[in-house]
């Protein structure tokens, strides 16, 4: 018997990992690993082992769908393009383009992501997002503009050539498992690992230092350690006096901090703040490794810039071993941003309030008009939805009744419109509140590149057929783009990728036959340009090639405890699940690992609130209510508790309050109180 091993990449975390399906007589039978791979090296985590129990599940979509009464009738592609054509279209020719928000998914590949937003614009409307807002949208808005790029500094394997780590608001043990591997090897070698968070997690285990702060306060600490370093004298004068800007104003902004105030604020003692803060400057190269503990706060772009300003004044960016590392979530979050599924940018980041983007696109696309952005993000269609402003919304790949804010309020913005289509592997939450539903090949059924957190683009090959009548996305887009009378013509991914080439600069040199096994890195200008591992190793793309240090003052999150709501709820993600849950809830091996939505408190509250370990408990905010297994622990701090996002019910409890510019929600902190169902 024949079998085939076809080379894919992991369709679940940023890291990007790569693999080969084994392929026997059509069917996807096992996963060979890839040594070779520059990241993963052979290895996966419990989620990659586990991909292709998502390949055969028996609730994939498998036949567009549309409401029949209560249920769902089976329906052909010619009736369900034509559906979505009507939908939108009467939209459009009633209300205006203006009317239509598109959601683009990233879990989906580049070119996929890429006709999404060109369908978006072509139709006339700047109203398309993707999940990054709800994720790294202060990266994209703070790193832009300290440093010039959002993208991670640095590749992953450079973080064994670190000698300080210093890893803020990242569980990356359990969320990027693979990526922990390289701190391992960094330790190995002898570096110091720093972690700040307010529970204690698998990745605080590899720490020598630990700060557990109070959620929110970041800012204070980032300060805080700034002020330390100026005034130990620690900082790098030539470096700051030579690539950067803004560092007199930081000086002053910091004079009257005192190091007790950071550490009431913080809760953090201050020799561990004053030891960290030295360990972090005076190493020879250090890295600040973050992700979702500083992003997802009202302050989130406060807390981005402070990182920036911690890593500037101390000269750690842009050689071997150091850099600024948002470590990006889904699997292609960076390419869709990347291909300008994005609010306020169009392809390769050009913006889309300038007016040269448009002119550029206008002649690229062939187009009569396109509409200048920003349009309203993922976070504000939802309001826009409930208020009318939206009426026919067209959502890929991304379930935001289960992981928006506030999820009651979304699904009553998403029962108000006129008209939903979601396009999805299985039948989510959102799925449910749609008028049509079409069915989508996942990861190993198609073909097409992925961006990894590090701007890795690796192609995935086509391993089996989708199931029943599903169709890639890139194929689904096409139909529907052609049903609204566009020229979606295009016969395979490589064919967009061609266009990506001459659309988005920094893929400029990224084709088809040059992604082979390991990808190239952008930006990648022309076609023998050899990617670009390390960004501003001689200067910044800003004024005078100078990165800019901006003064971030501490502010407190929107939500404090107290009154009826005195716990701090604070939420996030366990090692075998994914996100909203739609993919490792039906996967038999993850699901069995961690069954049911949990909710972690600290025990001496637990006794006082009497509620034992185990007990069933209601844990209730401003929003609503939802029910969780109480799990004791002293991982988390008194007066917080956390519940993973992997269930429905989390997200009932969260609040909208959001970072004034980047629009991400504060998911990790909301106020709560936690009672025992009797
Ligand atoms: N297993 C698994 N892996 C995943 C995902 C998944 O769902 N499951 N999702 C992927 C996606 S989309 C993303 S974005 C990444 C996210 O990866 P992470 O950012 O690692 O995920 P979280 O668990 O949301 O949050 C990280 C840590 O922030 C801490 N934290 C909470 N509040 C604060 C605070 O105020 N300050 C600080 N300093 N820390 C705080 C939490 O306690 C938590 O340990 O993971 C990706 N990988
Ligand atoms: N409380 C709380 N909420 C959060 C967060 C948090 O930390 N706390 N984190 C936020 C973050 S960082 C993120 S990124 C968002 C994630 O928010 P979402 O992107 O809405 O979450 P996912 O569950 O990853 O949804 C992806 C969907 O794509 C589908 N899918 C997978 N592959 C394909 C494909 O190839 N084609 C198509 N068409 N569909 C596919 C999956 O079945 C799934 O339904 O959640 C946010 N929500
Ligand atoms: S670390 Fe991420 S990319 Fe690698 S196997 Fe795990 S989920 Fe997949
Ligand atoms: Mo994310």
């Amino acid at each position: 018997m024949t079998m085939v091993r076809i080379p894919t990449v992991c369709p679940y975390c940023g890291a990007g990992c790569g693999f080969f399906v084994e392929v026997e007589k059509g069917r996807a039978t096992g996963i060979a690993y890839m040594p070779g791979h520059p990241v993963s090296e052979g290895s996966l985590c419990s989620k990659g082992n586990a991909a292709l129990e998502i390949l055969c599940h028996q609730e994939r979509l498998k036949s567009p769908l549309k409401r029949k009464g209560e249920g769902w009738a089976e329906i052909s592609w010619d009736e369900a393009a034509e559906m979505v054509a009507r939908g939108m279209g009467e939209t459009i020719k009633k209300d205006g383009p203006g009317k239509v928000a598109l959601l683009a998914s990233s879990k989906c590949t580049n070119e996929e992501n890429y006709l999404i937003e060109k369908l978006a614009r072509l139709l006339g409307t700047p109203h398309i997002d993707n999940c990054a807002r709800l994720c790294h949208a202060p990266s994209v808005v703070g790193l832009n503009r300290t440093l010039g790029a959002a993208g991670m500094t640095n590749p992953i394997p450079d973080i064994a050539d670190s000698q300080c780590i210093f890893i803020i608001g990242s569980n990356l043990a359990e969320n990027h498992p693979v990526i922990s591997r390289w701190i391992h090897r960094a330790r190995d070698r002898g570096a110091v690992v720093i972690v700040a968070d307010p529970r204690e997690t698998h990745t605080s285990w590899m720490a020598d230092q630990f700060l557990q702060l109070a959620p929110g306060t970041d800012v204070a600490l980032l300060n805080g350690m700034a002020q330390v370093i100026i005034e130990a004298g620690l900082i790098d004068e030539d470096y700051i006096a030579e690539r950067t800007r803004g560092f007199e104003e930081l000086s002053a902004s910091l004079k009257g901090l005192s190091i007790e105030r950071t550490a009431e604020i913080t809760g953090v003692p201050k020799e561990d703040i004053v030891r960290a803060a030295r360990s972090y400057a005076s190493s020879p190269a250090s890295t600040i490794l973050y992700s979702m503990g500083i992003t997802q706060h009202t302050t989130g772009t406060d807390n981005v810039q402070a990182v920036s300003n911690l890593a500037l004044i101390c000269g750690q960016i842009g050689r071997p071993g150091t850099g600024v590392m948002p470590l990006r979530g889904q699997n292609n979050v960076q390419g869709a941003c990347d291909m300008g599924a994005l609010a306020e940018f169009y392809p390769g980041y050009r913006r889309a309030d300038d007016p040269g983007t448009i002119e550029f696109f206008t002649s690229a696309w062939g187009a009569a008009a396109l509409p200048a952005g920003p349009g309203l993000t993922a976070t504000e269609m939802m309001g826009a939805a409930a208020s009318g402003d939206i009426k026919a919304m067209y959502i890929v790949g991304e379930d935001p009744a289960n992981s928006e804010p506030s999820s009651l309020r979304v699904k009553r913005a998403l029962e108000s419109l006129d008209f939903l289509v979601v396009q999805d592997i299985f039948m989510t939450a959102t799925a449910q509140l749609a008028d049509v539903v079409l069915p989508g090949a996942v990861w190993a059924e198609k073909e097409g590149s992925f961006t990894n957190t590090e701007r890795r683009v690796q192609w995935s090959s086509k391993a089996v057929d989708p199931p029943g009548c599903a169709l890639s996305d890139l194929e689904i887009v096409c139909i529907v783009g052609r049903s609204l009378g566009l020229d979606f013509s295009y016969p395979d991914a490589a064919s967009v990728l061609a266009e990506i080439n001459r659309t988005v600069p920094q893929y400029a040199g990224i084709t088809r036959e040059r992604l082979g096994e390991g990808g190239l890195v952008w930006p990648c200008p022309s076609p023998d340009h050899p990617g670009t591992p390390i960004l501003h190793t001689t200067g910044f793309r800003l004024p005078d090639g100078r990165a800019q240090i901006v003064p971030v003052p501490y502010r407190p999150a929107a939500e404090g405890p107290g009154g009826d709501y005195p716990l701090v709820l604070t939420t996030g993600r366990v090692a075998v699940h994914h996100n909203a849950g739609s993919m490792t809830r039906r996967s038999a091996s993850l699901i069995s690992r961690e069954p049911e939505l949990f909710v972690e408190i600290n025990t001496a509250d637990a006794q006082r609130l009497r509620i034992a370990d185990g007990d069933m408990v209601i844990v209730t905010t401003a929003r609503g209510e939802a029910q969780a297994t109480a799990r004791l622990t002293e991982r988390v701090k008194r007066g917080v508790v956390f519940m993973p996002f992997h269930f429905p019910g989390t997200n009932i409890l969260t609040t909208e309050a959001a970072d004034p510019e980047a629009r991400i929600p504060e998911f990790k902190v909301s106020a709560c109180r936690i009672v025992r169902r009797d």
